[in-house]
C-alpha cells in the first residue's frame, strides 16, 4: 500500500464518524440556517476537538458565511473544512545538518507507543542513509529492554542498554559516549513512562537531559511526546502535565488506525501549541509517517 492509501485507510475509522457526519448534516438542508448550526454544533461538541474548539470554530465559520455571503450547504461546509484545515497549523520537520548530531529524547506515558514509534523513526531514518544509535533508558522492565533490542534488529540499528533497574542516565550518558565514538548522525533515547509522580518524572527527566546537554553541546536537540490517539482529549491533558516536566517541541500521535477520535489532531496543535511531527498508522515498522497537514485533511476530508 502506498504512503497515501495507508494515511486513508489510517483515518478510515475518523472520517466515517466525523466527516461522513458533517457530509450528512450539510446534505440535508436546502439553506445555512439555524437548524444546521445546530446540528453542527451537536456534532463538533461531542466529536474529539474538544467543546471549546468547537465553539470557536462554529463562530469562525458563521462569520466566514456572512462575509463571503455564503448560502448553500455545500459551500458552507467547504468553508468548514478550511477552517478546519487551518487550525492543523503545519507540520514540522525535525531538523537534521550535516556533521551535526540530532538527540531525539522520547517521552510519554506507559502505552503509548513510545517504543514501537522509536523503532519506526528508526527505520526510517536509517533508510535515508544517516546513522542511528538507540539507548535504552526505559530500565523499568527487562522486557522493555529486550523489546527495543527486537525492534533495533528489526530497523537494522545499534543500541547501548544496561540491565533492568539501572540509572537511565548512566544509560544516556554511555550512548552519547558511544555515539560520539561511532560517528552517530541520530540518538533517539527511549525512556520509562511509569513514574510515580510528577515530582519523580521532572527530575528523571533533568537528569537526562543534563547529561545530553553535558556530553553533547552542540547536538540538535528534539523532545518528542508520544500521545495514544485513541485516548481522544485524554491524550491532551496528559501533555498539559508533560509540558510542566520538559521542553516538549514535537508530538507523536499514535494509533489513529485503531480509532474514530482522530479529530484530535485539529484541535491538539492549538490547544497545547506545540506541532505534531509523526502520526502512527498501524503496528508494523513503516507505519509511522511525518505529519504532513494537507495530506491529513486530504486523506480525512476528501471523497
Ligand atoms: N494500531 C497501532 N498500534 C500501535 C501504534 N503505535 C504503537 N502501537 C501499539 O501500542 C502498544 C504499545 O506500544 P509500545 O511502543 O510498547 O508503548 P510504550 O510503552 O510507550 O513504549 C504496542 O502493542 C504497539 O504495537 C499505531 O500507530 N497503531
Ligand atoms: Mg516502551
Amino acid at each position: 500500500m502506498g504512503f497515501f492509501d495507508k494515511l486513508k485507510a489510517g483515518l478510515a475509522k475518523t472520517k466515517k464518524a466525523f466527516v461522513a457526519g458533517i457530509d450528512a448534516i450539510f446534505g440535508s438542508y436546502r439553506d445555512v440556517g439555524e437548524e444546521l448550526f445546530e446540528e453542527l454544533e451537536e456534532l463538533l461538541v461531542c466529536s474529539d476537538i474538544g467543546a471549546e474548539t468547537a465553539m470557536e470554530v462554529l463562530d469562525t465559520l458563521r462569520d466566514k458565511i456572512h462575509d463571503e455571503r455564503i448560502t448553500n450547504p455545500e459551500d458552507a461546509k467547504n468553508a468548514l473544512f478550511e477552517i478546519l484545515r487551518d487550525m492543523i497549523g503545519d507540520g514540522e520537520e525535525i531538523v537534521y545538518e550535516k556533521g551535526r548530531m540530532t538527540v531525539i529524547l522520547v517521552i510519554g506515558v506507559n502505552g503509548v507507543g513510545k517504543t514501537t514509534s522509536i523503532a519506526k523513526m528508526a527505520y526510517d531514518i536509517k533508510r535515508k542513509g544517516k546513522k542511528v544509535l538507540l539507548a535504552a533508558a526505559d530500565t523499568f522492565r527487562a522486557a522493555a529492554i529486550d523489546q527495543l533490542s527486537v525492534w533495533a534488529d528489526r530497523a537494522g540499528v545499534e543500541l547501548i542498554a544496561q540491565n533492568e533497574g539501572s540509572d537511565p542516565a548512566a544509560v544516556v550518558y554511555d550512548a552519547a559516549a558511544a555515539a560520539k565514538k561511532r560517528g552517530t548522525d541520530v540518538l533517539i533515547i527511549d525512556t520509562a513512562g511509569r513514574l510515580h509522580n510528577k515530582k519523580n518524572l521532572m527530575n528523571e527527566l533533568e537528569k537526562i537531559d543534563r547529561v545530553v546537554s553535558r556530553e553533547l553541546p552542540d547536538a540538535i536537540r528534539e523532545t518528542l511526546l508520544v500521545l495514544d490517539a485513541t485516548t481522544g482529549q485524554n491524550a491532551v491533558i496528559q501533555a498539559k502535565e508533560f509540558k510542566n516536566a520538559a521542553d516538549i517541541t514535537g508530538l507523536v500521535l499514535t494509533k489513529l488506525d485503531g480509532t474514530a477520535k482522530g479529530g484530535i489532531v485539529i484541535s491538539i496543535k492549538k490547544e497545547l501549541g506545540i506541532p505534531v511531527k509523526f502520526i502512527g498508522v498501524g503496528e508494523k515498522i513503516d507505519d509511522l509517517q511525518a505529519f504532513n497537514a494537507d495530506e491529513f485533511v486530504g486523506a480525512l476530508f476528501e471523497k
